[in-house]
């Protein structure tokens, strides 16, 4: 298959952000610096997700410095998945981007994602060493080979927060994870819609700053009732929306 050229990119770079006080702002500007090196047409779009300490107001400042950047709040606070599938919605551009908000991921490493998006279309990165405490790695493991297996994915990390994805698949597929599915689902939906999916390392920081909250019982909880239901929504056809055709729809080589 030929693949349209590279560049000139249309490109949104998002990221949810809950209570990230301490970090908006660094993976903000990392976000524009990196953005306008790669992208001729940029958006960064914070999604503020309820936070209840000073991330709005951060992010609001930011947006009002930099053209490029807007901010969304989720108001209340909609969990991960909530605020993932509100940044790829709103996004406006024709690739999207994301990342966490925490910057346990470095922006720098967005080009090497882009050579693959000449044979792919959707890039995963996977972490090449997860810097996070044992039990969050032991649960990871356990948690991916069950998704891998349930959801035939072939993918080394499927949650891993450092993808590209075409806009126009958010328009074809339904998003109804809240949390930490999410990734899952998507990965998931575009599959069987046909798009193929390439993987690149990707290195991975621990956190610095600001609260780890993946671990919580809660959140493990919400994940496991989400994957039930995805499966039983996959396994009964899942909701397809009307036109659509096994193939992904291509992008056009003017606007990659
Ligand atoms: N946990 C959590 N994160 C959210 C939520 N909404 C948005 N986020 C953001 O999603 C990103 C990933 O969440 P993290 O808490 O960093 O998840 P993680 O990297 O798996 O785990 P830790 O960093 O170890 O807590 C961060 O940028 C969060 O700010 C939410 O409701 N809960
Ligand atoms: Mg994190």
């Amino acid at each position: 298959m030929t693949r349209p050229p590279r560049s000139p990119l249309s490109l949104t770079i998002t990221f949810p952000c809950y209570n990230e006080e301490a970090n908006v702002e660094r993976v903000t500007r990392s976000a524009v610096e990196v953005g306008r090196k790669v992208a001729d047409d940029l958006e960064v779009l914070i999604v503020n997700d309820g936070s209840r300490d000073r991330t709005g107001e951060i992010a609001e400042r930011l947006a009002a410095e930099f053209p490029e950047v807007r901010v969304v709040h989720n108001s209340p606070n909609r969990g991960y998945g909530g605020a993932l599938s509100r940044g790829f919605r709103e996004a406006t551009k024709t690739w999207v981007f994301y990342t966490d908000g925490d910057g346990q991921f470095d922006i720098g490493e967005l080009p090497r994602l882009l050579p693959l998006l000449e044979r792919y279309d959707i890039v995963s990165g996977y972490r090449r060493q997860r810097r996070d405490p044992w039990i969050r790695r032991l649960n990871a493991w356990a948690w991916g080979t069950l998704v891998r297996a349930l959801f035939r994915l072939r993918i080394r990390d499927i949650d891993g927060a450092f993808k590209i994805y075409p806009r126009s698949l958010f328009d074809r597929i339904d998003m109804k994870s809240t949390g930490a599915l999410i990734d899952t689902e998507v990965l998931s939906r575009a599959q069987r819609l046909g798009y193929s999916i390439g993987q690149i390392d990707v290195s991975h920081y621990p956190r610095t700053a600001g609260q780890q909250t993946g671990a919580r019982l809660s959140v493990i909880f919400r994940a496991f009732r989400e994957l039930l239901a995805l499966r039983r929504d996959i396994r009964a056809g899942g909701p397809k929306r009307d036109g659509d055709t096994a193939a992904p729809v291509r992008a056009s080589p003017k606007t990659l």
